[in-house]
C-alpha cells in the first residue's frame, strides 16, 4: 500500500526544520520550473516544492526525469546564496548529491557513490538525480533551485530501455522500511547542515570519498558532439573533474554541460 502525500502530512513530517514556505502539488509540470517562477517573484529562503506527479520533469541538458507517483520523491528547494556562497556557486551542484548520499547512508546504513557531478549511485546504479538551476534577475542571483528526484520504492526506477544508465531504487538495497516522508526529512536536514560546510575544505574531501570510477576510464560527452576520454583522478576544490588523458596530460572539466560514462 503506497502512502499518498498531501500538504498536511508534509508539514507535519517536516516540522522543526528551518524551511520557508512549503508548496505541495498533486501534479505539476516540474518542481524546478515552478521553483524558478517563485524564485523570480522573490521567494523566502528554503522554500520547498514537492510534487507527487511531474508531467515535464527534467534532467540536465533538456533530458527527461521520470517520477513514479507513490514511489518516488520529486522536490525542489530554493536556496538564496550569500555573497560569500556566490563565489562558490559551482559547489551548489554537488551539495544536493552529497546530501542524498549522507541521508541514504544514515537511513539505510549502506554505501553510496556519486557519479560526477551529482548522480547518486547504489551498487553502480542511479537512484537519484539533481538539477540545480540558477534564477538570475539581471546581475542579481534571486536563488538557486535545487531539484532532487529520488527512486525510493519498488516501481520507481524506470526500466533499462528507458534510461541512459541503469537505474535502481533505495528499497531494493536495504531491509530498512523506506518511508517517503521520513526520507525527505532526512535529505532536507542533511542539505541544511551541509550547506553551512560548502566553503570548508572538508566538503570537497567528503564528496571525493564517494566519487565513482576513480582510476577507471571514462568518457565525457558535451551536448555538441565533443568528447574526451581519460582516467578519473578526482575533483578540484571548485568541483571540476580531473582526468588523465590518453597522452598523459591532466585536464579538468567544469560542472555543466558534460555527461560522464564509464568505459567498458
Ligand atoms: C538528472 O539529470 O539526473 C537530474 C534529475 C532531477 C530531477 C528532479 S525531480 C524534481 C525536480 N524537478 C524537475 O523537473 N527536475 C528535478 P540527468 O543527469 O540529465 O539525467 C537524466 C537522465 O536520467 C535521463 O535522460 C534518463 O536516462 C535518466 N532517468 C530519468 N528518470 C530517471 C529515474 N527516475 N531514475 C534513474 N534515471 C532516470
Amino acid at each position: 500500500m503506497t502512502e499518498t502525500l498531501n500538504a498536511e502530512k508534509l508539514k507535519e513530517a517536516l516540522q522543526g526544520l528551518p524551511l520557508g514556505r512549503i508548496y505541495f502539488f498533486e501534479e505539476t509540470d516540474s518542481t524546478n520550473e515552478q521553483g524558478l517562477e517563485i524564485a523570480a517573484r522573490g521567494a523566502e529562503e528554503l522554500t520547498l516544492l514537492v510534487a507527487e506527479r511531474q508531467t515535464a520533469g527534467r534532467g540536465r541538458l533538456g533530458r527527461k526525469w521520470v517520477t513514479a507517483p507513490g514511489a518516488s520523491l520529486a522536490f525542489s528547494l530554493i536556496l538564496k546564496p550569500s555573497k560569500a556562497e556566490i563565489s562558490h556557486l559551482s559547489l551548489f551542484s554537488l551539495l544536493g548529491g552529497l546530501a542524498v548520499c549522507r541521508a541514504i547512508e544514515n537511513y539505510a546504513q549502506i554505501a553510496t557513490q556519486v557519479k560526477w557531478p551529482n548522480d547518486v549511485l547504489l551498487n553502480g546504479m542511479k537512484t537519484a538525480g539533481i538539477l540545480a538551476e540558477s534564477c538570475w534577475q539581471g546581475e542579481q542571483l534571486a536563488g538557486v533551485v535545487m531539484g532532487i528526484g529520488i527512486n525510493l520504492l519498488p516501481g520507481s526506477a524506470p526500466p533499462a530501455g528507458e534510461v541512459l544508465y541503469p537505474a535502481t531504487c533505495l528499497q531494493d538495497h536495504t531491509p530498512v522500511k523506506v518511508e517517503r516522508l521520513s526520507f525527505l526529512r532526512a535529505v532536507l536536514a542533511q542539505l541544511i547542515v551541509l550547506r553551512q560546510q560548502i566553503m570548508d575544505e572538508n566538503f570537497i574531501q567528503e564528496y571525493t570519498r564517494r566519487l565513482a570510477f576513480v582510476n577507471q576510464p571514462v568518457t565525457l560527452n558535451s551536448g555538441q558532439g565533443d568528447s574526451w576520454s581519460g582516467v578519473v583522478l578526482g575533483v578540484q576544490a571548485d568541483g571540476q573533474l580531473r582526468l588523465r588523458l590518453a597522452d598523459g596530460t591532466e585536464a579538468s572539466f567544469p560542472i555543466g554541460e558534460l555527461r560522464l560514462r564509464p568505459e567498458g
